[in-house]
């Protein structure tokens, strides 16, 4: 096991992050916003950029912009390590950036030690769904989860309502070229990515890294209820067709059945929005979205199904119609024994408490998984706060979790 100087380590991590939660790789300055192909994600990847190419990385972008580095000609096996550095619209400075930053780390270790490990850094595109309202995108193009059609028509900007394809498009990728992603991951022989708890475990049981074992699968959707515009105050309650009623009922619902599945299920309505959405008129339609979760898939592709029977049942009982549209399902995704058991014995030799655990978050490494033997490593964040501007996690724990997956690697890569 290398000697590593965790105060610089620290010390780099924490400039990094510094740096990166700054007005220039930020669209807004009450939360960290940057997704795909805005100014402040070309920028916060140019940054990276010069810091690997200082490095002795060659960088390039996959066909729609996920940035990738090597330090091994093509062809060559290395080890994958990464994450994502778009945030979420109500973002916080850790969440995907702190794995990047890890990943950075460990080229930076691998320098200072003189290792030359055979390594590939990958930062996916729109790991959030803060641009198209599609998590994970990068990472499922790259694994071809998505259909090009999908990229050509269904996945539009929330911004500006234009297809994915036409934005790429502009940035100057080559979206035409999106099935060639897939070429990304033939050299890895595995995959580590550190990310932020975003849950509460490891703070409350006193442990300063999560070895991941598994990765909840997830539903993501819409529902849509169709009634009548009407007057507010001139319509009487029975004579209405108001959808606004059913939403609500819809909301309840989905807690009931959530908690009734247990095995770890969760449902949450994130966004919900009436039209035309004025206080004096009853709503002619109402949308709201599902995202529904668990290790277990029985269970929580049971409450998609058992809350789509729900909204249709209370619909039709008022003369209304709701329609279900699925955004995107990505299947539970167990972890690799064998990077597991590299990355447990790692650090345990750190000499840090540690606990092997589920991940309830989603992540890229669910799609990296389909094709390269991959792990994590979760480092505690306060409270469990995330996809908020208050999230935080210490820096110490960032370069604790690089020098593990750095050991572990030295160990895999032999
Ligand atoms: O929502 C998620 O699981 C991830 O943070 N995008
Ligand atoms: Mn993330
Ligand atoms: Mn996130």
């Amino acid at each position: 096991m290398a000697n590593i100087d965790r105060e610089s380590s620290t010390a780099r991590v924490a400039a990094d992050i510094e740096t990166l939660s700054g007005r220039d790789y930020t669209l807004t300055s009450d939360a960290i916003r940057r997704y795909a192909y805005t100014d402040v994600y070309r920028r916060t990847l140019d940054y990276f950029q010069g810091k690997l190419e200082e490095l002795g990385f060659d960088v390039s972008y996959d066909p729609v912009g996920t940035l990738v580095a090597r330090n091994r000609p093509p062809g060559e096996k290395v080890f994958g390590i990464g994450s994502h550095c778009d945030s979420n619209r109500n973002g916080g400075p850790y969440d995907g950036t702190l794995g990047v930053v890890a990943a950075l780390e460990i080229v930076r270790l691998d320098a200072e030690h003189g290792t030359n490990l055979p390594l590939q850094l990958i930062s996916f595109l729109e790991e959030e769904g803060s641009g198209f309202g599609q998590m994970l995108l990068g990472s499922r193009i790259m694994v071809q989860r998505v259909t090009e059609d999908d990229l050509r028509e269904h996945f539009r900007a929330i911004d500006d309502g234009r297809s994915f394809w036409d934005h790429a498009a502009d940035a100057g990728c080559e979206p035409e070229r999106w099935q060639d992603s897939a070429r990304v991951l033939d050299d890895l022989t595995g995959w580590i990515e550190t990310h932020i708890e975003q849950a509460r475990v490891l703070q409350d049981t006193g442990n300063r890294l999560g070895v991941v074992n598994a990765i909840a699968g997830y539903v993501h959707a819409d529902i849509s209820v169709d009634g009548r515009a009407d007057h507010a105050g001139a319509t009487p309650m029975d004579f209405r067709l108001d959808p606004g009623v059913v939403a609500a009922a819809c909301i309840g619902e989905l807690e009931q059945l959530a908690l009734a599945a247990g095995k770890g299920t969760v449902g949450t309505v994130g966004e919900i929005d009436f039209s035309p959405g004025i206080i004096n008129v009853v709503p002619g339609q109402a949308r709201f979205s599902l995202d529904i979760r668990g290790p277990d898939e029985d269970a929580f592709n049971g409450v998609a199904r058992d809350i789509v029977s729900f909204a249709q049942a209370a619909a039709e009982s008022r003369g209304l119609q709701a329609a279900y549209e699925l955004r995107q399902t990505v299947p539970a995704t167990r972890m690799d024994p064998t990077i597991v058991a590299a990355l447990e014995r790692a650090a345990g030799t750190a000499g840090e408490p540690f606990r092997t655990m589920p991940s309830g978050a989603a992540h890229d490494t669910m799609c990296v998984a389909d094709r390269v033997p991959s792990a994590m490593v979760f480092v505690p964040c306060k409270d469990g706060i995330s996809h908020a501007p208050d999230e935080l996690a210490d820096p110490a724990d960032g370069a604790l979790a690089a020098e593990v997956m750095f050991n572990a690697i030295r160990e895999l890569v032999g």
